[in-house]
């Protein structure tokens, strides 16, 4: 066989009529990247020497396990991938300071219940297993300023490490809500300590996973969408000190200033404000947005959502 089959004229020209370069109509970028992705692919396909059956196979397995493509981008890094870039576009503008990002993942609902300045999260069903968790904090710009009405979005998972709609057995969006700061941008809530995520078992992720000797587990974490007028959204997470999987994240979100210490001794006076005794688990952790220079940075991205 040819040297770099890919780039003969025959294979060079078949890329260009399968992208539409020889067409006037459609766009002329969608067709760069069409081109792109699938001379990649033919290149792999001849570095490797890939079989037809191992091409079909791999085709049919993507579109019978297309269901968790979400979780193919968080286990296959393509989420962190894009968290890096956007970390990397912001440090060649010089835009730094805030809090730091993190990867979504694909486990967020729209429409939680929304409270003014606290919520409690949990809807009891995992008392006795779950460690309480008293989570608070401030929401402020990076001059300091606190951000009255700041919006904090949380969801995390149970004790069992399962999310709330995904998981059928729990309550409709517990652990789940949209907490308005007040007029000092502070936030509190009262929940359970989540236990760490690990991918279905029996599912495609988990399938791709184990076959290149990985695993799919997630330390504990919690979820976060902040944001606030004139600022920029920020997606992010906070992990669990201790977890064992804390530096062995599947999806590679684990980020050195998002690991908030845990007092776990409980403190009186916060407990009895929020009417939980000693001990419990304390959280403090501060949000800290950047200024937006254009409208479409307040928002979240438009990737596909569940609502409920
Ligand atoms: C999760 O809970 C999660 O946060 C990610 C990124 C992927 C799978 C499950
Ligand atoms: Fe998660």
């Amino acid at each position: 066989m040819a040297e770099n089959l890919v780039n003969t004229p025959e294979v060079q020209g078949l890329l260009d009529k399968l992208s539409g370069q020889d067409q006037a109509a459609g766009d002329a970028r969608l067709k760069a990247v069409i081109r792109r992705i699938m001379g990649d692919l033919f290149a792999t396909i001849d570095e490797f020497d890939l079989t037809d059956n191992e091409v079909w196979g791999a085709l049919n397995y993507a579109a019978a396990g297309s269901g968790e493509f979400g979780l193919w981008a968080a286990g296959l890094g393509l989420e962190r991938y894009l968290d890096i870039r956007a970390d990397a576009i912001d440090a060649g503008h010089g835009v730094t300071g805030g809090t730091p990002r993190t990867i979504e993942g694909p486990l967020y609902v729209a429409g939680a219940p929304e409270t003014q300045g606290f919520a409690r999260l949990d809807d009891g069903a995992d008392d006795g297993k779950g460690e309480v968790l008293i989570m608070h904090g401030q929401v402020r710009d990076v001059a300091g300023k606190p951000l009255a009405n700041a919006k904090v979005e949380v969801w995390h998972a149970n004790t069992l490490g399962n999310y709330s709609y995904f998981d059928q057995t729990q309550s409709a969006f517990n652990l789940r809500r949209t907490i308005y700061a007040d007029s000092e941008g502070r936030y509190a809530f009262r929940s359970i300590v989540p236990v760490g995520y690990a991918c279905p078992p029996g599912g495609s992720t988990e399938g791709i996973l184990k076959a290149i000797g990985r695993h799919g587990n997630r330390p504990a974490h919690i979820h976060f969408f902040i944001s606030a007028h004139g600022h920029r959204h920020l997606t992010t997470q906070i992990n669990i000190e201790g977890d064992p999987y804390l530096h062995d994240d599947f999806a590679y979100a684990t980020r050195d200033d998002l690991i908030p210490p845990v007092n776990h001794a409980g403190n009186g006076d916060l407990g009895a404000k929020y009417g939980v005794s000693d001990p419990f688990a304390e959280i403090e952790f501060d949000f800290v947005l950047q200024a937006a220079t254009d409208a479409a940075e307040e928002d979240a991205s438009t990737r596909q959502r569940a609502a409920a």
